[in-house]
């Protein structure tokens, strides 16, 4: 008998991560990006490659968009291409990091002709939203100083409140605004949403469509995210996650390949908190792959999320509460181990290939012969770039 009874079974069936269209196109550091063969060159080539994830794996049925990386003349067409490739467009990223006129700040600037700006391009990202029919709107920004005593940290706190009330009010009835936090980088001394404390007191202000993005990584080393997971689910403001691994700072690699135990215990609080059925939490990946092939990559990353949600899934919540409640500290330190060291892969791929899915999505794409047609296929054009 399977170790994934049906009860887990079915809860994994619900599971769905949105990928991101960036992670197909080329990225790199500020010292070299490697260009690939067959890298998309237009945003409709990037949903093509996210489908391929999904066709795999059944587990990304959305892609999100990063505006203007992402633009087109023809959104409608977008969405059909998406319907066609059984995807769906799903957040749209605001970006106010790649223009001179934000050097000191968008949503937070002193010069109102700028503030004005940043808060117009996230209302074009609602009419965008109109079109893709997506929910969410994502605002990160790269906005603080790099010196103590070169702004004023306050006075840009209540501008931010400002920009965002503006943009709150644009938001149609069923769309929402997820405000992501982030400690450092680009800003080195102090940035303006650096922590889910921040970026929850932004959007408590904002009202009930207004949420928390939690990018795991996103926090000091030794942080307890699933901590800030559960505080934000039992708030009711977790609106999202961005999944990606760290080892030193902002390193955007593959979800659970750099602590594949803090992703269980992530999910853990996922579990405890309602589980996969909450509709308000968004699961995203928010990844760049630098130097291995995109579409494996985002394949792995899907992958590990699944076997981490059927790890904590697989957690005797009876037998943890019950030594939680007689403080039998070892005992329940066991039962939540005991979970994390089971190794459901091949328990999961059965259950893959009785869907009708492959039991190794990273073998199966590899036989496709997919890689080698978008190689061919893809010649003579400008390659999608991170911020292109
Ligand atoms: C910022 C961030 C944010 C951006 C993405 C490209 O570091 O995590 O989500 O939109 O990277
Ligand atoms: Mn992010
Ligand atoms: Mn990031």
């Amino acid at each position: 008998m399977s170790i994934l009874t049906p009860a887990v079974r079915s809860t994994l069936e619900k599971q769905a991560i949105e990928l991101p269209s960036w992670a197909f196109g080329n990225s790199g550091t500020r010292f070299k990006v490697f260009t690939t063969p067959g890298t998309p060159r237009d945003p409709f080539e990037k949903i093509s490659d996210a489908a391929q994830v999904n066709r795999l794996t059944g587990l990304a049925p959305a892609v999100a968009l990063h505006i203007p990386w992402d633009l087109v003349d023809d959104w409608s067409a977008l969405r059909e291409h998406a319907a066609s490739e059984g995807v769906t467009l799903g957040t749209v990223n605001s970006n106010t990091f790649q223009d001179d006129d934000y050097k000191f700040g968008a949503l937070t600037h002193e010069d109102d002709r700028i503030r004005r700006k940043a808060i117009d391009h996230h209302l074009t990202c609602i009419d965008v939203m109109h079109e893709t029919g997506s929910r969410d709107l994502k605002i990160w920004l790269a906005e603080g100083s790099n010196y103590p005593g070169q702004n004023d940290m306050r006075a840009r706190q209540d501008r931010l409140q400002d920009s965002l009330q503006q943009i709150y009010a644009h938001l149609g009835d069923e769309q929402r605004l997820v405000l992501e936090y982030k400690f450092f980088e680009p800003a080195f001394y102090h940035t303006d949403v650096p922590d889910w404390g921040t970026s929850y007191v932004q959007v408590a202000a904002l009202g009930d469509k207004a949420m928390v993005c939690l990018d795991t990584g996103h926090h000091a080393p030794g942080t307890n995210i699933e901590f800030i997971v559960m505080q934000l689910l039992r708030l009711g403001k977790l609106g999202s996650f961005d999944f990606n691994s760290r080892f030193y700072a902002d390193d955007d690699l593959i979800v659970g390949a750099a602590d594949p135990f803090q992703l269980y215990r992530i999910l853990s609080e996922v579990i405890r908190g309602g589980g996969l059925d909450n509709p308000d939490v968004v699961f995203m990946l928010d990844q760049c792959h630098n130097i291995e092939n995109k579409i494996l990559g985002q394949i792995r990353s899907v992958l590990n999320v699944q076997e981490m949600t059927a790890r904590a899934l697989l957690v005797d919540r009876e037998a943890l509460a019950a030594a939680q409640t007689a403080n039998d500290v070892l005992a329940a330190q066991a039962v939540y181990m005991d979970a994390f060291y089971t190794d459901v892969r091949p328990a999961l791929a059965e259950w893959r290939e009785g869907r009708g899915l492959p039991a190794d999505p990273m073998a199966a794409y590899l036989a496709s012969g997919y890689q080698a047609r978008i190689e061919a296929e893809r010649v003579g054009g400008v390659q999608a770039g991170w911020g292109a």
